[in-house]
């Protein structure tokens, strides 16, 4: 048996890799894998993955500045640092995507104040891959396609209801998460503003009937930190008032919840992604038949059908 030091001096020849031929070069290429770019997806990476794996989709819907981006960029922070609603990160295809959206709210930015990029309209529709395991079900995975769309383009819904049927995010979102900016629910001026929004999408949605019947649209008033100053009191109590109108417009068609959280509040009186976990476990909860939609039992003729029935009855 050879010492291993005996070894040394063979393995330490350099390996002069311009010494080549040009048909050892071509087979190291070929040899070669293109990674994923794992930027954000488009429609049609979405639509790959839909096809060998299930996924819930989530589309994230409000105007400009209302905190869409950052809340879905704070929950890949928080799995960052570990588990996070008592889930664990598993695996996504759009990382380099998180990490864009996170960059502005790092210290390594530079910026005082953590930020989150403007979403271009110009970038259309795309979707963050979350794929997450609960170490409560056996470290059962469950993956998420969350909508990532400029506010801008949610705007034009307020003027021109049939929008919302051409929005793909929408017609085929198992969740629709409806953003309330809590910014402009705090600022008197705005908020009526901003509650016409919510309620012009809202009755878009019902009276266009483009959405899943077994959709659930919940109400997410984000920057909910600021909901925290002087007009607090009756800041919040326009914004319970106008949740129960919603409630009204939707009631007996969708399931409809309500969340308030504050993803980043920059001063730190809320701790982080406040109320995100509970959202974020909804996200995960088995699809749920719409109430009042019952399945029709067709009606029952031959003596097959009759067999069936007394089988199943005894
Ligand atoms: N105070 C406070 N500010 C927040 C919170 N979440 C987001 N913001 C700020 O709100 C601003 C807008 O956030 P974005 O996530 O970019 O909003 P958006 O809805 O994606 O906006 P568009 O991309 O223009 O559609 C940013 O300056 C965030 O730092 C929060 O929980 N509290
Ligand atoms: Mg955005």
């Amino acid at each position: 048996m050879t010492e291993p030091l005996d070894d040394i001096d063979e393995l330490d020849e350099d390996l002069d890799v311009f010494e080549q031929s040009p048909e050892e070069v071509s087979q190291s290429l070929n040899a070669l894998r293109e990674l994923p770019q794992a930027t954000l997806l488009s429609v049609e990476d979405a639509d790959a993955l839909l096809r060998w794996r299930r996924a819930s989709i989530v589309a994230i819907i409000g105007e400009r500045n209302g905190g869409k981006t950052t809340l879905i960029s704070e929950i890949y922070a928080q799995f960052l640092k570990g588990q996070f609603a008592d889930l664990m990160f598993s695996h996504s295809l759009s990382l380099m995507g998180f990490e864009e959206k996170s960059f502005q709210s790092r210290s390594e930015s530079g910026l005082e104040v953590p930020d989150t990029p403007r979403t271009s309209a110009q970038e259309g529709l795309r979707f963050f891959h979350l794929q997450i395991a609960d170490p409560l079900s056996n470290l059962k995975k469950q993956d998420l396609l969350i909508s990532e769309r400029a506010g801008e383009t949610y705007k034009d819904i307020r003027d021109k209801p049939e929008i919302a049927a051409s929005l793909l995010e929408i017609t085929k979102s198992e969740i629709i998460a409806l953003i309330i900016d809590g910014e402009r629910v705090c600022n008197p001026r705005e908020r009526a503003e901003v509650f016409a929004s919510i309620r012009n999408i809202a009755r878009a949605l019902v009276e266009s009937e483009c959405i899943q019947p077994e959709a659930r649209i919940q109400l997410v008033t984000t920057k909910f930190d600021l909901l925290k100053g002087e007009t607090y009191p009756k800041a919040l109590e326009a914004l319970v008032n106008f949740e129960e109108a919603i409630l009204k417009i939707l009631e007996n068609r969708y399931h409809l919840s309500t969340y308030h959280v504050a993803a980043r509040d920059p001063k730190r009186r809320m701790g982080p992604a406040h109320g995100v976990a509970e959202l974020l476990r909804s996200w995960l909860q088995p699809k749920v038949a719409a109430p009042g939609s019952s399945l029709k039992i067709p009606a029952l003729v031959s003596e097959f059908d009759k067999l069936a029935l007394r089988r199943t009855s005894n």
